[in-house]
């Protein structure tokens, strides 16, 4: 169950799949236990009707209280940090660096990463797990560029958590001093309240988007302290205002670091690049 949107039951089991390309995929399935029902009631001279998908933050059914939600919800991120802390330590002790990738569906986070692989081929392992609701499509994109990924397909989940992460790990070994890049679901919501065990979440905010982003889904710029402004090659025509859309993202997350890129034309690799070295050799020491 998703404590920040209420989708989901919180039971789920996983399963492992190979396909034809040796992609390994890790599935997740919810088992539903039907909290779903309806009432009609007559309020003087109007009618509703309602359904009800019982999430933690609506719960007026008797013997489930707000109170009783609010534990559900402290115990399901409480569980999250453990594994996300067990995630952390098994990265300290390879030197790994983990980066968690969150944005908006289609900000150019895969293009981005595999411009980015194909740029460090050779100079620094790098391992990648691509997270989506369903299809193998970015894994592929990804082993396309001859770098190890494992798909986790989270069905009618809305993000990815730091259990499901323990999970690829297990089928994708850690290489010492290397960088594993974490591809969450495209949600600018959820997966910002969920530690997966990476030292920093990084934001993808595609130019197509708006420069107000930042300031309609708070949470997520401040909980990421790395932000690329992605597909900048579009710039010449869009009304999008960058100067703008950083100062935004600063009003935000004051500390944020911002790089400006083209998954594309390439443009500002070098530097995000660069970064990224001198993330790995810090985490290395
Ligand atoms: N013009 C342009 N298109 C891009 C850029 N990055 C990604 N795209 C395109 O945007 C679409 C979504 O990209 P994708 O990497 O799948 O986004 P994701 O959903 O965040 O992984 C694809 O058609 C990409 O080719 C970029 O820097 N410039
Ligand atoms: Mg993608």
């Amino acid at each position: 169950m998703c404590t920040t949107c209420g989708c989901g039951s919180g039971h789920t089991h996983t399963h492992v799949h190979t396909d034809e390309n040796g992609i390994e995929t890790i599935t997740v399935h919810e088992h539903h236990h039907d909290h779903d029902h309806h009432h009609d009631h007559d309020h003087g001279d109007h009618h509703h009707h309602h359904d009800h998908d019982h999430g933690p933050q609506h719960s007026h059914m008797p013997g489930t209280p707000a109170a009783r939600a609010v534990m559900v919800e402290e115990d399901i991120l409480g569980r999250n940090n453990r594994i996300a802390n067990e995630n952390r330590t098994e990265f300290a002790k390879h030197r790994v660096l983990a980066l968690n990738l969150v944005s908006s569906p289609g900000s150019g986070k895969t293009e981005l990463l595999s411009a980015t692989l194909t740029k460090l081929a050779g100079d620094i392992p790098t391992a990648v797990i691509e997270g989506d609701q369903e299809t193998t499509n970015d894994a592929a994109r990804i082993q396309a560029t001859g770098t190890r990924a494992v798909q986790i397909n989270t069905g009618k989940g809305c993000h990815l958590d730091a259990q499901m992460v323990k999970d690829a790990l297990a089928r994708l070994p850690l290489e010492d001093a290397s960088i594993l890049f974490i591809e969450n679901v495209g949600n600018l919501v959820c997966p910002a309240e969920f530690d997966l065990g990476e030292a920093h979440k990084v934001a993808v905010l595609s130019v197509t988007e708006g420069e107000d982003k930042p300031l309609k889904y708070p949470d997520m710029f401040r909980a990421a302290d790395i932000c690329i402004i992605n597909k900048v090659d579009l710039l010449p025509y869009l009304k999008f205002d960058i100067e703008k859309a950083e100062e935004f993202i600063r009003r935000v997350n004051p500390r944020a670091k911002i790089f400006r890129t083209s998954a594309t034309s390439g443009e500002g690799l070098e530097r995000w690049n660069a970064w990224l070295k001198a993330s790995l050799l810090a985490a290395s020491i």
